[in-house]
């Protein structure tokens, strides 16, 4: 909710899909693996993964398949996408990352705002030494410090506190559904970036991050 009189303090990233471009490698690696399984995928049913963890996305593509896969096989096949992944991601530098990130995060640094990025990536530590940024933010929540995913408001609470701010004085910024659901359950300014459908929950929608002013504005 935006409260036009408060200053905010606090800028807390997503990773995939609003500093760099991975949500595509993420869908990439679940095409792979959905069409050797002879799985239909489509990138409208990639929209409802983004934010939700490997094993809940995988649970999503298999409700299209008629067939049984145990618990080990599950374990199996997230594996598997993430050894694709994995092999994407390698190639990573800071050339990639999305357009108008290095600015604002140059711009909130100078003007004291305390950053922080919630991701629930197991990979989200490589990634990010992958795009030199492994030393910017004052705090990085990921999948190993939180218990529950997106839509639970945890990883930005997790976040806000590891940043020494209140929940009400951070904006949370994120490209999934269930990301901006988190945030506006954890009380922050909510901001979409990406496909409208998609995060047209959020207090303000962003195509993406070149043009920060209405973040900036809310300092
Ligand atoms: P991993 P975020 C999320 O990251 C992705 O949006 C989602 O598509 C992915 O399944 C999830 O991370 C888990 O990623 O398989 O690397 O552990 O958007 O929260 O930065
Ligand atoms: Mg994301």
């Amino acid at each position: 909710m935006i409260n036009k009189s408060v200053k905010h303090k606090g800028v807390i990233f997503d990773l995939d899909g609003v500093i760099t471009d991975t949500a595509e490698y993420h869908y990439l690696a679940w095409k792979k693996l959905a069409d050797e399984l002879n799985v239909y995928f489509d990138r409208e049913i990639n929209e409802n993964l983004k934010g939700i963890s490997r094993i809940e996305s995988l649970e999503i593509i298999l409700k299209k398949s008629d067939k049984f896969f145990s618990e080990e096989e599950k374990y199996y096949l997230a594996d598997k996408k993430n050894e694709y992944y994995k092999e994407m991601i390698k190639r990573m530098t800071p050339k990639d990352l999305l357009p108008g990130v290095v600015d604002l995060i140059k711009e909130l640094k100078d003007r004291g705002i305390k950053i922080a990025v919630a991701s629930v990536s197991k990979n989200a530590k490589t990634v990010l030494s992958n795009l030199g940024l492994i030393e910017t933010f004052d705090y990085i929540v990921d999948a190993e410090k939180i218990k529950n995913g997106k839509p639970d408001p945890e990883i930005f609470l997790n976040a806000a506190a590891g940043i020494d701010v209140e929940p009400k004085l951070c904006i949370g910024i994120e490209d999934s559904k269930a990301g901006i659901e988190a945030i506006n359950r954890a009380g922050m300014v909510s901001i979409g970036v990406g496909n409208y459908e998609t995060v047209k929950g959020a207090d303000i929608v962003l195509k993406d991050l070149s043009d920060p002013l209405p973040i900036l504005n809310l300092l």
